[in-house]
């Protein structure tokens, strides 16, 4: 680690302030060259324990910058991991309000719901699949504190992977039940198709997402515990949206889920 308590816990207040107030800064590695992984996750977790002081409750976890579509568009090279806040969901067919957001954009995901907890290292796909329950599409929005969403990794891990909500809808479908690399998600706005990909743009398949997070975490003590729910990572790039705009997942076999922005 390259940065002392102190820093750490100023770039949390830093962070959490302006998800807060709705405003963006530029990325903090510009004032911390220095600041390392670790202490990026270290951010991180302290705004978790802010968060979690002021009475939210975890609702899951986020696999981030998985896909090749997401690592291009971000311009960063390695996958990420963050939280999800019960405050974040938002009901399949129900609202998200852009006034409480800064920039908000949207990507399509498949989720993994897991029946078994996973702990790494050495955690490979195989132990994904029987760890986990099912799979079923997800919407996530995200809101980078970062003006105009620019930022470098250990920037973004610092922030959360730009969380801030997810729609979680469709049929809960067993995760051995179709190849989840040739399943293909399309995701509407305003009832016409923009982006197309496969499950296989998320690192070949998007299990291989959860193994690494396992192996993440392990690195830190830590475990995905049974029940977590897990977005495995936008397999496009994000698309902007605005209030008016309603947006539709469909992912194949596995029905969809849809918000309205307002
Ligand atoms: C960072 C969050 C990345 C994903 O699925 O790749 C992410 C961002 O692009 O703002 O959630
Ligand atoms: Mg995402």
């Amino acid at each position: 680690m390259k940065l002392n308590e102190q820093t750490i816990a100023g770039l949390a207040e830093l962070l959490e302030g302006c998800q807060m107030e709705r405003r963006s800064i530029t990325k903090i590695t510009d004032q911390h060259p220095d600041m390392d992984w670790e202490d990026a996750y270290a951010v991180q977790d302290r705004i978790r324990a802010i968060k979690l002081g002021r009475g939210h409750r975890i609702a899951g976890l986020k696999a981030g910058l998985t896909s090749h579509a997401k690592m291009k568009q971000m311009n960063v090279d390695t996958p990420c991991f963050g939280f999800l806040l019960d405050s974040y969901a938002i009901a399949p067919g129900g609202e998200c309000r852009v006034d409480a957001l800064i920039h908000p954009r949207i990507e399509p995901e498949i989720v993994f719901v897991m029946k078994k907890a996973l702990r790494g290292p050495g955690c490979h796909i195989g132990d994904v699949f029987s760890a986990t329950e099912y799979v079923i599409p997800g919407i996530e929005v995200l809101d980078s504190r970062y003006t105009d969403f620019k930022f470098d990794l250990r920037s973004v891990i610092a922030d959360n992977l730009s969380a801030s909500g997810f729609a979680i809808g469709g049929v809960p479908t067993r995760v051995d039940a179709q190849d989840l690399s040739t399943t293909g998600l399309v995701l509407e706005v305003n009832g016409r198709p923009v982006v197309f990909s496969a499950g296989a743009s998320v690192l070949g398949h998007p299990a291989t997402a959860i193994a690494m997070m396992a192996n993440e975490l392990g690195k830190r003590g830590q475990e995905i515990p049974a029940g977590a729910v897990i977005l495995s990572g936008g397999t496009t790039e994000a698309v902007a949206v605005r209030a008016g705009d309603s947006v539709s997942l469909r992912v194949h076999g596995m029905g969809g889920v849809g918000i309205c922005f307002v």
